[in-house]
């Protein structure tokens, strides 16, 4: 007998809706080769008392509004990862000769409780770090900031979401007074006449989010803006759109010149901003000096293809609606936060947010990348979007906790400062990390794994041994996406329900689980259920209030499919859209906030007079997941893409000699990468495009700089200066593949 269950993709923040089927259906206890774990409580919600499957699972795609019935190639193929071989299934403590050995999850816990103790001891809490990541549910996000702060008593905690969603959230926050990504509903786009997306890719990041872009393609208005003729710019031939390729990095004066033309073809919405608006004046003063000629010759694109898409949006917001889209492209850079904010401006002189038909908007990545920045695993943030530093804010959590208020921590540091106090004399010794490989996907790598290197402990919880994991003294099993339950809030602000479909291995223990037991070693004051449930009730009451506000959500109303979008105060029915009567500041109104580029650092020389400098992008490719540590043991997705290649021009390939398939070395100051050059025209011919996907001598983040945004914190993923030549000692066969041939092989 075939049986089912309905979930949700474990990868990006579009959360498509899938079902899960398996030909058997078993009870916990019938399960071969396991015996139960520690259960979950019986929880209030029926789902969680559901028979499980067997592995192995099929998947389907189920209709869904964000999706509509579609998958990617990494949703259809996510089920492979659950009873991968190489999966981590017991605790493993390093040995001094290096290699990891399985111990029980008593010792394990007692080495970590030992660890927190002596470090605390000898260093203060401070010195104990933690790093979370916006793929956990909003449980445990919320009780890893919990964990962190009464039970490690440290500030130091912080996660991977501030290299991916901080500036548009500061940006979003500072014009709008709060931030969720999409203040409206996804399908909202499909009456769009002009869409205008800046450095987001969504026809390989978010496959099926293309058919939402369908009704503004074919009226002519879809606008991309990126330096390479992506997959998604590709779309804009077919129905007449523009794509306007950018030099790398110049997105904000590029925004201002759009401005100009909005405001010198006297195309705002003078109406809107009077009512809705304040800080319009200094805005238009901070565009005056950006007419089209000049912003020409500062980003590349062509003057009048910038009146072109000033005018189509003015026309789109008069027609059926028109919406400004920003992704990882425009806002990883030490000036994102001002250039979500230019687009923000932009927005608002056209008078789109809050109009109900047109919009702002940012693309959240990670699966739980909205509800991961609400819940209390950001340095300087407490529950429900609260700041730490407000004394109302910590008044109200130390309530919720039964704690006095002196307990909680002030605000700790942002990831890539946290990054580098690793092994610090006043850093870091002792450090926990949950659902993040840093080692590869953090800014200037090879220091990081310098760091994680000269810690005294490091703790890492993953299911697969990942480039950091290997790194760890001691790796804890954890449990995967099918084996827990818990909620996870889309790129919509909706919140949904993960359900637990499978039997973990017996050796994985929940993260819940885990804390629950470390809290009660180190004698921490408060509760930590272990009952994702029982964890959700609680976070309920810590958002009541607060800007993120989930008080009105349960999971009986997620288990029956109700759409819930936050703000949800107890007694309300949500807000699909935010902002149709007022913005979330305390007047009301949006601010518009004038900002201009600054000048950007003087990059080393060039010491290699066979190389040519160019500008590196980093990015992403179809197949595969941010660090890799997933998809690249996939093996349908590795055998499409084994490796790292260089996207590089042929003009600019051809100055140093660089053939299609040769090997190049692409070098700084901060290290080197040897990979394969592919030869395309899709990109301009001073740039060369890596992904990030591939470790060791194929990390692009061996070259990015950790140098920051001043406000969000978020490092420059997307512009570096690179020396690119032919590699002098072509590398056959990629680090990478031995290690997963020599350690996973079935
Ligand atoms: N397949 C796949 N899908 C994913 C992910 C994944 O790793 N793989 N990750 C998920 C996550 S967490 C995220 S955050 C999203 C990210 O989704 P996207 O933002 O779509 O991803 P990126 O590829 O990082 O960047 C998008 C585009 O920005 C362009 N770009 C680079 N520099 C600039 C610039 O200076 N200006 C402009 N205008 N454009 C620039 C790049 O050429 C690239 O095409 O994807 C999510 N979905
Ligand atoms: N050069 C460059 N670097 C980038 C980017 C870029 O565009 N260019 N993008 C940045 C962005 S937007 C992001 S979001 C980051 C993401 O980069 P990472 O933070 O490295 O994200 P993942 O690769 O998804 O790593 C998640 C890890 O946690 C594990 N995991 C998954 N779910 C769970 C869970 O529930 N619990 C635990 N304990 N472990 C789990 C996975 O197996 C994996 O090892 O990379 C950033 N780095
Ligand atoms: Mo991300």
């Amino acid at each position: 007998m075939t049986k089912s269950a309905d979930t949700h993709c474990p990868y990006c923040a579009l959360q498509c809706a899938m079902t899960l089927k398996s030909p058997a259906v078993l009870t916990p206890a019938s399960q071969p080769g396991s015996v139960p774990v520690p259960a979950e409580p019986a929880g209030k919600s029926p789902a969680l008392n559901a028979p499980l499957l067997a592995a192995p699972l099929t998947v389907s795609g189920r209709d869904f509004p964000t999706n509509r019935g579609g998958l990617c190639r990494k949703g259809w193929t996510s089920a492979t990862l659950l009873n991968h071989p190489g999966r981590v299934t017991e605790p493993l403590l390093k040995g001094l000769d290096g290699i990891h050995r399985p111990i029980g999850w008593d010792q394990a816990l007692a080495l970590v409780t030992t660890a927190v103790k002596d470090t605390r001891a000898k260093y203060g809490a401070d010195a104990v770090g933690v790093f979370g990541g916006g793929g956990l549910t909003n449980e445990k996000a919320y009780m890893l900031g919990k964990f962190a702060r009464l039970a490690l008593g440290t500030s130091r905690i912080d996660y991977n979401g501030r290299f991916c969603m901080s500036s548009a959230a500061a940006a979003g926050m500072r014009a709008f007074g709060v931030d969720r990504g999409l203040p409206f509903p996804l399908a909202d786009l499909d009456n769009a006449s002009t869409i205008m997306m800046l450095g987001s890719n969504v026809a390989e990041t978010m496959p099926p989010f293309v058919q939402h872009l369908k009704g503004a393609r074919d009226a002519g208005g879809l606008i991309i803006v990126d330096p390479r003729r992506s997959a998604t710019a590709a779309f804009t031939s077919d129905g007449g759109g523009i794509h306007l390729q950018p030099q790398p990095g110049t997105d904000l004066t590029l925004l201002l010149g759009l401005s100009h033309v909005v405001v010198h073809e006297n195309l705002a919405d003078t109406r809107f901003i009077e009512e809705r608006t304040s800080g319009y004046e200094a805005v238009v003063r901070s565009v005056n000096s950006f007419w089209p000629e000049r912003v020409q010759s500062l980003t590349g694109v062509p003057a009048e293809l910038i009146r072109e898409a000033a005018r189509r949006l003015a026309d789109g917001a008069r027609k059926g609606g028109s919406y400004i889209l920003t992704g990882r492209g425009v806002e990883q850079h030490v000036d994102g936060t001002d250039t979500a904010t230019a687009a923000i401006n932009l927005s608002l002189l056209l008078g789109l947010p809050g109009s109900g038909r047109s919009g702002y908007g940012t693309l959240t990545g990670q699966g739980n990348g909205q509800g991961g920045r609400e819940h209390g695993q950001k340095a300087d943030q407490l529950p429900g979007y609260r700041k730490i530093t407000d004394p109302a804010a910590r008044a109200h959590m130390a309530g919720v906790w039964g704690v006095p208020e002196e307990t909680i921590p002030g605000p700790g540091l942002p990831a890539v400062q946290l990054l580098k106090s690793l092994g610090q004399p006043d850093g870091v010794r002792c450090f926990l990390v949950h659902a993040s490989n840093i080692a590869v996907a953090s800014p200037d790598a090879n220091s990081v794994i310098d760091g994680l290197r000269s810690l005294d402990f490091l703790v890492v919880c993953d299911f697969f041994m990942s480039e950091t994991a290997a790194e760890a003294d001691l790796v804890l099993p954890v449990l995967q996406w099918a084996e827990e339950e818990g909620t996870l809030t889309n790129l919509e602000g909706r919140v949904l329900r993960r359900r637990r479909a499978l039997q973990p291995p017996a050796g994985a223990r929940s993260e819940l689980w885990i804390m629950a037991r470390l809290a009660e070693a180190l004698e921490a004051p408060s509760t930590y259920s272990e009952d994702p449930e029982t964890v959700f009730e609680e976070l309920r009451l810590a958002s009541a209030g607060g800007l993120a506000d989930y008080s009105g959500i349960d999971y009986a109303m997620l288990d029956r499919g109700e759409a819930a979008y936050w703000p949800y105060p107890a007694g309300s029915t949500g807000t699909p859209r935010l902002f149709l009567d007022s913005f979330a500041h305390a007047h009301g109104k949006a601010v518009m906030t004038p900002v201009t580029p600054r000048r950007r650092r003087t990059p080393a020389a060039n010491p290699d007079s066979g190389a040519t400098t160019m500008t590196l992008i980093t990015g992403r490719l179809m197949e595969h997941y941010q660090s890799g540590a997933q998809t690249r043991r996939v093996a349908e997705l590795l055998a499409t893409r084994p490796e790292a290649t260089l996207q590089i021009h042929p003009a600019a390939a051809a100055g140093v000699g660089i053939t299609e398939g040769s090997f190049v070395s692409v070098a700084n100051e901060r290290g080197e990468v040897v990979c394969r050059a592919e030869l395309s025209t899709a990109i301009r011919p001073e740039t060369v495009f890596l992904p990030f996907h591939f470790p060791e001598l194929e990390s692009a983040n061996r070259l990015t700089e950790a140098a920051t945004d001043p406000i969000s914190g978020m490092p420059e993923f997307k512009f570096n200066k690179v020396w690119v030549r032919l590699a002098a000692n072509p590398v056959l066969d990629s680090p990478r593949n031995s290690i997963l041939q020599t350690t996973e092989a079935s």
